[in-house]
């Protein structure tokens, strides 16, 4: 059976999925002249995506607050005197209620967070995480899961219960993550990755710009990513909510994320791993409807819906659908992954060689 070309071209633009680009190569890539820059990516999401399919996920807080890490950006940590009160962990039946609605939506993922440093040994929750996890499933919908650093059986234990995909950010590149978060390593965050990974369940991994990173940062980390033994299936682009009362939010001398940083990372995230769905993630109430249509036209194929994101504000679910109308997308079904064998009837893309690699598929 088919099933991995090494190279994909479209309109004089080449495509190859590869794991040992140089940094020099993804600066090259992400410094390049604006609108090439968004020729090359658009090029490329169309010989892996259909373009016009843009998944709807939905994000539930299933325990808000009180996290004893210091993210400085984050509206959760104790560290922080923010709005975000405290709650515990979300009964089983509400999540699931929620992940119904979300269904009905149209959304096809439904991703759970927890404000934990780690599951740890919290083994009451654990079970009933694990029921969430196997009810979302059952809906037929993806199910992600993002809960802090995880062990191996810990995966293992969640793959078993049906879950789809586990989202771990490395946030920004190795350099600037001391600036960012001190209580824990980016060693830390690589050891949770490769635990999901071997367990077999899909890998989420991404960052935030306007951290107060240099663009060498927002490279370093692509270039993490990109390099990993196998490219996150999905990987998540934030801007920065500033959220009053964290060290980041109130920090005056960080420039804002505008549109085109944001539309810049994506484009790059998608030359350098064109089998990656890559999400608008948080940060869309500051974009225009044409602001975002630039990042999708960069490639990005995922936003999350619904007014409320874990603990911030998200566009209005109807002002989501008219932009999805006055663009012609439409919501990605689950499950359904990069095209295979894309155009290869009509000869739009030509493929030249052919190795195979299951893993990447869904
Ligand atoms: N506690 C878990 C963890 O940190 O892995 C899971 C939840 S955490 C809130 C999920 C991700 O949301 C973080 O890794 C970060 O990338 C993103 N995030 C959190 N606060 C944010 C903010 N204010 N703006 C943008 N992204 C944010
Ligand atoms: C991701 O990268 N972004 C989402 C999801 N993964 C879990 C979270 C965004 C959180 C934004 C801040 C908040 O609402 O608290
Ligand atoms: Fe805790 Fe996650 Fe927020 Fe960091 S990002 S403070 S680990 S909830």
């Amino acid at each position: 059976m088919f099933e991995d070309e090494e190279t994909r071209e479209l309109g004089g633009v080449v495509s190859t999925v590869r794991q040992n680009w140089t940094k020099q190569e993804i600066a090259d890539i992400y410094s390049l002249p604006f609108h090439e820059l968004m020729y090359r990516a658009s090029a490329v999401h169309r010989m892996y995506w259909d373009p016009s399919e843009v998944q709807q996920c939905t994000l539930l807080s299933i325990k808000t607050g009180g996290c004893t890490e210091d993210c400085s950006y984050c509206s959760q940590s104790t560290r922080h005197n923010t709005f975000v009160k405290p709650t515990p962990t979300m009964k089983v039946q509400e999540v699931l209620e929620a992940a119904r609605r979300a269904k009905e939506a149209g959304s096809t993922r439904f991703c759970m967070g927890a404000a934990w440093r780690e599951l740890g040994n919290k083994k009451n929750a654990f079970n009933h995480i694990l029921e969430m996890v196997r009810g979302v499933n059952g809906m037929g919908m993806e199910v992600c899961c993002t809960l802090g650093m995880l062990t191996a059986e810990q995966a293992r234990e969640l793959k078993e219960a049906g879950l789809s995909a586990y989202n771990h950010n490395l946030d920004t590149s190795p350099e600037h993550y001391p600036n960012v978060i001190t209580t824990r390593s980016y060693e830390d965050r690589l050891q949770t990755i490769a635990n999901v990974r071997d367990a077999g369940i899909s890998v989420c991994c991404g960052g935030i710009l306007g951290l107060g990173e240099e663009e060498s940062d927002r490279v370093g980390l692509l270039h993490v990513l990109a390099t990993l033994p196998e490219h996150p299936e999905s990987v998540p682009i934030n801007a920065l909510v500033a959220v009053e009362g964290t060290p980041l939010g109130d920090k005056d001398e960080i420039d804002s994320v505008d549109a085109f940083d944001m539309a810049r990372m994506i484009a790059t995230a998608r030359i350098v791993m064109p089998r990656t769905m890559v999400r608008l993630s948080a940060g869309r109430m500051s974009f225009s409807h044409a602001e975002q249509y630039l990042m999708f036209q960069a490639g990005a194929n995922s936003i999350f819906n619904g007014d409320k994101l874990l603990t911030t504000a998200n566009p209005e679910f109807d002002k989501d659908q008219a932009m999805f109308q006055k663009f012609g997308l439409k919501g990605k079904p689950a499950h359904k992954g990069p095209l295979v064998a894309p155009a290869e009837s009509s000869g739009e893309v030509v493929i030249t060689k052919v190795q195979g690699n299951s893993q990447q598929f869904a």
